[in-house]
């Protein structure tokens, strides 16, 4: 039973049959099996891109209800530090309008929750992210819009043990 649970947790960030053991870089905050880091500096999209890469890193990739829910809480935790409440997430859909991959890996969004309204593509908002306006739900922006990237990294591993 412990097995079972424990296996369907790692799936949720992690398609593969390990659930890791490791640890967060100092300033990030672990979910599952990654690490997010929410930013103060205001930056562009593609700035947002280059700057989590930069620091080893990606634009978050928001890929489950739960890891939705986790970014979602950290937001609100965040209100009132932030001068800008919106926060850029790594889709776009500038290469074909309406079809949002992340930017990363050139994937198609499989899961997806925008805010009422949202995308409103008006227009040429190709860029996502969380809409402080909407609940945290997705919403799209001009891409040149200055906002907080939120940087997800990979576990770093000490170990890994294989489930099953
Ligand atoms: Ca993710
Ligand atoms: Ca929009």
């Amino acid at each position: 039973m412990w097995k079972y649970v424990f296996t369907i947790a790692c799936l949720h960030n992690l398609v593969s049959v390990y659930c890791q053991t490791g640890s967060c870089r100092d300033g990030y905050t672990r979910h599952a099996n990654s690490c997010y880091r929410f930013h103060h500096v205001e930056l562009s999209w593609p700035e947002s891109v280059t700057f989590c890469k930069a620091t080893g890193s990606y634009l978050v990739r928001v890929e489950t209800e739960a890891e939705h829910d986790f970014l979602k809480l950290k937001a609100k935790e965040m209100l009132g530090t932030y001068p800008l409440y919106s926060f850029w997430i790594g889709a776009t859909d500038a290469v074909e309008n309406g079809k949002w991959l992340w930017a990363d890996i050139l994937t198609r969004l499989v899961y997806t929750k925008w805010a009422l309204g949202q995308p409103n593509n008006s227009p040429g908002e190709d860029c996502a992210g969380l809409y402080y306006q909407g609940g945290y739900d997705f919403g799209d922006w001009v891409c040149r819009t200055l906002l907080h990237p939120i940087c997800e990294a990979d576990l770093q591993v000490q170990g890994e043990t294989v489930i099953g």
